[in-house]
């Protein structure tokens, strides 16, 4: 982290500045460009084209932090494309150095919520343990949901992370959870790592799952 010095007036604000690169993961056309599209640009298209790769933005976000103040939090928004085939192949190329970690589903497909652990996974194995959070999207098409906010309860649960629901074509809840990570990711890196891994323990695979209750 850069500490800097601003002149305000008569007085001197010390501004931190800290750089977070942050993966956005999930199955095919759960709504991951979009979501990152609505948080920069604030626009929405209903058109679907696939990523092909991996699409890296950038966005500068303050944030007010408990113990450090005011934080200047570089975000460096990994968008990355929701095929397994090719995640496995590269995931060393775009998870290494992840801070932290958007595992997005879509609340239309009930796999997408379930796949979510091999994608929390697959970055975690490159990245070590990092703040997670997952993201029920698509929440405005409420009669179609095949899965309910217990259900992400339960995933997010699992990975001590936390979890919103969020819509890309709305704008809910869309700016609160990029707020929100880049948040996680300055605790991270002020908490003594002894400490940060007491709260949020490393995951094992062993563990049973309690999620996919029927709605
Ligand atoms: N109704 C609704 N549609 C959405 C929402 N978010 C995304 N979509 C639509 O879902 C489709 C897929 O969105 P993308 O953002 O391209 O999905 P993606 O996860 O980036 O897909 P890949 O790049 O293939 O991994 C598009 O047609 C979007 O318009 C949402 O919150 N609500
Ligand atoms: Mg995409």
């Amino acid at each position: 982290m850069v500490s800097q010095g601003v002149s305000g007036g008569n007085s001197r604000v010390a501004a931190k500045r800290m750089k977070a690169k942050i993966c956005l993961v999930g199955e095919q056309a759960v709504g991951k460009t979009s979501l990152i599209r609505r948080y920069v640009l604030d626009e929405f298209s209903d058109d679907y084209i696939a990523t092909m790769g991996a699409k890296v933005t950038k966005k500068n976000v303050e944030i007010k932090h408990d113990s450090l103040g005011n934080v200047q939090v570089n975000l460096v928004i990994w968008d990355i494309m929701g095929d397994k085939g090719f995640r496995d192949l590269l995931r060393e190329a775009y998870f290494q150095g992840a801070q932290g970690i958007m595992a997005v589903c879509d609340v239309t497909r009930k796999e997408t919520l379930t796949d979510l652990r091999s994608w929390i996974e697959a970055v975690s194995r490159v990245s070590g343990r990092i703040p997670t959070q997952v993201l029920a999207n698509k929440i405005d098409l409420t009669h179609e949901m095949q899965f309910s906010e217990t259900d992400v309860k339960g995933i997010s649960g699992f990975y001590e992370s936390r979890y919103l629901l969020t819509s890309a074509k709305t704008g809910e809840n869309v700016e609160n959870a990029f707020i929100e990570m880049a948040r996680a990711v300055v605790d991270k890196r002020v908490t003594p790592s002894s400490v940060w891994e007491k709260q949020f323990p490393a995951m094992t695979s062993q563990q049973p799952l309690k999620v996919a209750r029927k709605v």
